[in-house]
């Protein structure tokens, strides 16, 4: 590794003296210190947010890492997609990157990192196509946290939508498309947001010139990509009737009025808004406010007039809806311009991959709903494929070359993840038996459900199973044992936000709107009511269906870990808070994660990577040697350092017991160095 200075803490945790959590701390808290924001444990790469500018990024320090094994230089982000990238196209292997870590880790940065990288060290050629889609791969990320970002309290620029991305490369190793996967967008936001935070960035970005710079970026991006001016014009257009909608107030008239209805809005002005911005029928925009159809009897259609609470409700899953339609549209938008024009036929017309995963951090508000409890859920099924693949990993390694191991104790969160989406019983399932309901269901009924069938889980409880613990409330409040600390959920419109129902007639509507943009949105509203039978999923199960998949995905492929931590709560530079940081460090795993690594070997590499960092400590190795192979050339170096004891020959790697020996070599190389380089400095002014 390029030296740091030892002043700098250990580059490597597994290089502790002891894994234990104070000296893991202090390792993290003196590189934080020293601006090294970035540790390895084996190829997991630990990153501190520094919440400042650090002189870390940019085409320099780019090169600099380019092509270079992961340990050659300090740890770094660009280390990691470099090898992420060299497994890529060396091996043929398809990668991801797994970004992981709470809300306000730098998780999104992280990921943006790694997008510059890749797009810097690809098409040296210039071929016109490959630039076209790195310049969409970077843009994209502008014009998703416009619209997928806002600011809440943990963090100003937070994710509310998870994002995979897979970048596909052709046989050259150049970016020829990507496709982007969008999980779950917070919609509720679009309505109401907590005190201190904002609406989604769209709105103000897009909508109101106060933010001119970012106004003009995004828009910049949106043009890059190929929105056609026509599509943006469209696109503000459906922010702003997104705004006026929700302003619209219902009034429920007397009895015995002229009017045909009992219900009607207190300002019609902002319904010849929405029409006018949706390219709808005034009328028609009225009615479906109003009322709504139902099927009576047969195929008869009747007109079901809405009470103001009904009204109410329906405009905000029409507002809800609308923005969320308008947020998949933009990412399918995006998705139709990366997608691979030209495959190669070497590899039956696939691609090899490298999927970049940056989801919302785990999260708890003062009060949390079933947003936060899908985020949540979300954060353990990452959870638990890190402690699979991480141990599955090391075992296939081992095995692959000859090694026998033993195993460690790893705190298992599959009784969470269980807890939550257990076929019949499980959480969701009880609540998408709740939805499924006829007749009156309450979130109340639901929690009393949940609490018959999980009194006795260790994870879950509730006031009625807890009833001297005052934090929560009766009947409303249930709290999950998380793996990442307890978290307590107002079952308050769960069944609502499960269902995400929106009437028919309001698909209608925008399905029959002269904007082709928005028609585009709703290719459901061409059915009739009475087509309209069969239930459709709710959103839970739709999350927990998505979760499945994109679990699975990464499980296929080769992966690599960034494992995200933040500093403090007060998002201030140069503040390490330790309990914080503890907290996160025993709940990342990370600990177990060391112990993993050194339990068989603390290290391992490829004798002839070992060489080329050690050959200088041994006469029969420098500067090149002469003895047949790189693994008897390591056996003959290890024996002139009385280390062979601490070692495993593998077929094709060293591994190294004790980081001990990793220490002794290091420092012996680094009284080498001086020497050396003094010698090559005389060498090359001709006095030696
Ligand atoms: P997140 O993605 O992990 O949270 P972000 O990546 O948005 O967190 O980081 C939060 C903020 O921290 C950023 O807006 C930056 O101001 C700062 N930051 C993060 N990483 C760096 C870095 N490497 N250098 C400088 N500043 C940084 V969330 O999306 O809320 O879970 O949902
Ligand atoms: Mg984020």
């Amino acid at each position: 590794m390029e030296d740091e200075g030892p002043e700098c803490g250990k580059p490597d945790f597994v290089l502790l003296d002891q894994v234990t959590m104070e000296d893991f701390m202090e390792n993290l808290k003196l590189r934080f210190e020293k601006g090294h924001i970035y540790t390895y444990i084996g190829e997991v790469l630990v990153s501190v947010n520094p919440y400042q500018e650090l002189p870390l990024y940019g085409p320099e320090a780019i090169a600099r890492y380019q092509g270079r094994e992961l340990y050659e230089r300090p740890p770094h982000l660009y280390a990691v997609a470099n090898a992420a990238y060299r497994a890529m196209k060396q091996r043929s292997r398809d990668t991801c990157i797994v970004i992981s870590g709470e809300s306000g880790a730098g998780k999104t940065e992280a990921s943006k990192h790694i997008t510059q990288y890749m797009a810097a060290v690809t098409n040296p050629s210039q071929r016109a196509e490959v630039e076209r889609v790195k310049d969409v791969l970077l843009k994209s990320t502008c014009v998703l946290e416009a619209f997928g970002n806002a600011r809440t309290n943990r963090n100003h620029n937070s994710s509310r939508f998870g994002k995979y991305m897979d970048i596909n490369f052709d046989f050259k190793g150049d970016p020829v498309g990507g496709h982007i996967h969008s999980y779950l967008l917070e919609k509720s936001r679009v309505l109401k947001q907590h005190v201190g935070e904002r609406n989604f960035h769209a709105f103000y970005q897009v909508l109101d010139s106060d933010e001119k710079s970012h106004h003009q970026a995004v828009t910049e991006a949106m043009r890059v990509i190929g929105f056609s001016p026509e599509e943006v014009a469209s696109v503000h257009r459906i922010l702003a009737a997104i705004l006026h909608l929700g302003n619209i107030k219902f009034v429920e008239l007397e009895e015995g009025s002229l009017e045909q209805r009992r219900l009607a809005v207190t300002d019609e002005v902002l319904v010849d808004h929405v029409a006018e911005l949706t390219a709808t029928p005034r009328g028609m925009v009225l009615r479906c406010l109003l009322a709504r159809t139902v099927a009576s009897g047969g195929r008869e259609l009747i007109e079901k007039g809405h009470t103001a609470a009904e009204a109410s409700y329906a405009r905000d899953a029409c507002a809800k809806a609308v923005y969320q339609r308008l947020f998949e549209w933009v990412v399918d938008r995006i998705n139709r311009v990366m997608e691979p024009r030209d495959r190669d036929p070497r590899r039956d017309g696939k691609d090899t991959v490298i999927g970049v995963l940056d989801i919302y951090g785990f999260e708890v508000f003062p009060v949390n709903s079933f947003e936060q409890f899908c985020i949540n859920y979300c954060n353990e099924k990452l959870q638990q494929l890190f402690i699979q693949l991480i141990l599955k990993q090391e075992q296939e390694e081992y095995e692959r070359e000859g090694i026998t191991w033993q195993s460690v104790e790893y705190f298992n969160n599959a009784t969470i993840v269980d807890l939550v989406e257990r076929p019949h019983r499980g959480i969701l399932a009880v609540l998408d038996e709740a939805c499924s309901t006829a007749g009156p269901i309450t979130d109340r009924i639901f929690l009393q459900t949940l609490d018959t069938h999980h009194r006795h889980h260790p994870h879950y409880t509730s006031r009625q199973l807890c009833p001297t613990d005052k934090t929560m409330e009766f009947g409303r409040d249930f709290r999950i044992k998380h793996y990442a600390g307890d978290v307590m959920y107002s079952a308050e419109g769960f069944i609502d936000k499960n269902r995400d129902s929106l009437f028919q007639d309001f698909k209608r509507l925008l399905y029959n709107s002269t904007d082709p943009t928005l028609r585009a949105m709703w290719p459901d509203g061409q059915q009739d009511i009475t087509e309209v039978t069969k239930r459709p999923l709710t959103a839970g199960t739709l999350f927990k269906n998505s979760m499945v998949a994109l679990v699975e995905n990464l499980a296929s492929k080769e992966p690599f870990y960034v494992r995200c931590i933040k500093p403090n709560e007060d998002k201030v530079a140069a503040k390490l808070d330790e309990g914080h940081c503890r907290h996160q460090v025993a709940y990342l795993g990370l600990l177990e994660n060391v112990r993993v690594r050194r339990a068989g070997f603390a290290s391992r590499q490829p004798y002839s990577r070992f060489l080329l960092r050690y050959k200088m400590t041994c006469e029969y190795t420098w500067p090149n040697h002469l003895l047949g192979s790189d693994r008897a050339a390591v056996s003959a170096l290890l024996e002139q350092h009385g280390l062979q004891g601490d070692v495993a020959f593998g077929h094709s790697k060293l591994f190294i017991r004790s980081p001990r020996t990793l220490v002794t070599l290091e420092q012996s190389r680094a009284c080498l160095i001086p020497i050396i380089v003094l010698l090559l400095q005389k060498a090359w002014r001709g006095t030696l």
